[in-house]
């Protein structure tokens, strides 16, 4: 490998998570840390030097591929800012320490915010779901596994229809099922115990940034007092945004919402395809997080001691 050479399972990691293949805030953050990881141990850099730029050539492309889910930098920042050691070896070491403390902490803060999660639901609930967010469902399947018996109305998720993740695996677990038409959810909410939604990023303010619909959908739930819970680990906390930055959402290709032919018939008309949205903090009960549960408006403190205002990105810039 030449300087700054990234490695090809690292260009695969990136490609399969902007073409959505690799998806999810938790999942995409796993999967850089291992990136990460083969870059290190595959390095064949000499010199300290060029094994950091490596690193950092790896992050970078890493970090271009998708921008809204603050996992991703946070998971960078967490495995680059360890990077130490006079030697290759030694900096191939903290790499891959560093890349594996990441990944046992990712694991285990969901298993514990879904043990934090189940406490909320109780027999014979019913939860809605939007998109497909592994920190939800690990809400769902500790209380499943705690025998608490739960139905499932879930929401489709157009244009990428995430829903129908989420439909199957609770449906390997067993939990009945209803999947509805986004649009449908004001209808169902009557229905529903809990709202319960992942995150991409959380702002200081308490904002959740999720999949798009998520706003709406809470919206309405608040209308009918029926529970919004976010279910997110400390990774997805923005601290960009303890100084005022904001969460970019990312725009994705129009041809998700419309085919070319479908267009064409219709004439000229504009397309746009957010792919997330921001819900204010008002309309949020709780998240829930491996830290215990948090309303929207306290999560800054839990941001500040976990991140402080912690903002670099060594990667960029080479
Ligand atoms: C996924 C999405 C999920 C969050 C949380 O969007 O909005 O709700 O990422 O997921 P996309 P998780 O499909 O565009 O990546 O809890 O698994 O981190």
């Amino acid at each position: 490998m030449t300087t700054a050479e990234i490695h090809p399972d690292v260009e695969a990691t990136a490609e399969a998570i902007a073409s959505m293949e690799i998806r999810g805030a938790a999942t995409i953050a796993g999967a850089a840390a291992d990136a990460l990881h083969t870059q290190a141990t595959q390095s064949t850099a000499t010199t300290t030097d060029d094994f950091r730029q490596e690193m950092h050539a790896a992050a970078k492309r890493l970090h271009e591929t998708r921008p809204t889910a603050v996992s991703l930098p946070n998971c960078l920042r967490y495995i680059v800012g360890r990077i130490e050691g006079d030697t290759v070896d030694a900096l191939r070491r903290s790499t891959i320490t560093a890349a594996t403390e990441f990944s046992t902490q990712l694991e285990t803060a969901q298993e514990d915010l879904g043990a934090v999660g189940a406490n909320r639901l109780r027999d014979g609930d019913t939860v809605m779901t939007h998109c497909h967010s592994t920190d939800a469902l690990s809400c769902i399947k500790a209380a499943h596994a705690r025998g608490i018996e739960l139905s499932a109305i879930v929401k489709e998720t157009r244009p990428r229809k995430q829903g129908h993740i989420t439909a199957a695996e609770l449906r390997e677990l067993g939990i009945p099922v209803t999947l509805i038409v986004d649009g449908a959810a004001g209808r169902y909410l009557d229905e529903t115990d809990h709202v319960l939604v992942g995150a991409d990023s959380i702002a200081a303010d308490g904002a959740v940034i999720n999949k798009i619909g998520t706003r709406s959908l809470a919206v309405t739930a608040r209308e009918r007092d029926t529970p919004i819970v976010v279910a997110a680990q400390t990774v997805k906390l923005d601290p960009a945004t303890l100084s005022g930055h904001t969460v970019e959402i990312e725009y994705r290709d129009e041809s998700e919402v419309i085919s070319e032919d479908e267009r064409a018939e219709i004439g000229d008309i504009a397309v746009r395809n957010p792919a997330f949205d921001v819900t204010p903090p008002r309309y949020v009960d709780a998240i829930v997080t491996e830290r215990g549960q948090f309303p929207p408006e306290s999560i800054v403190t839990l941001m500040r001691e976990l991140f402080g205002e912690q903002t670099a990105t060594p990667w960029e810039g080479e």
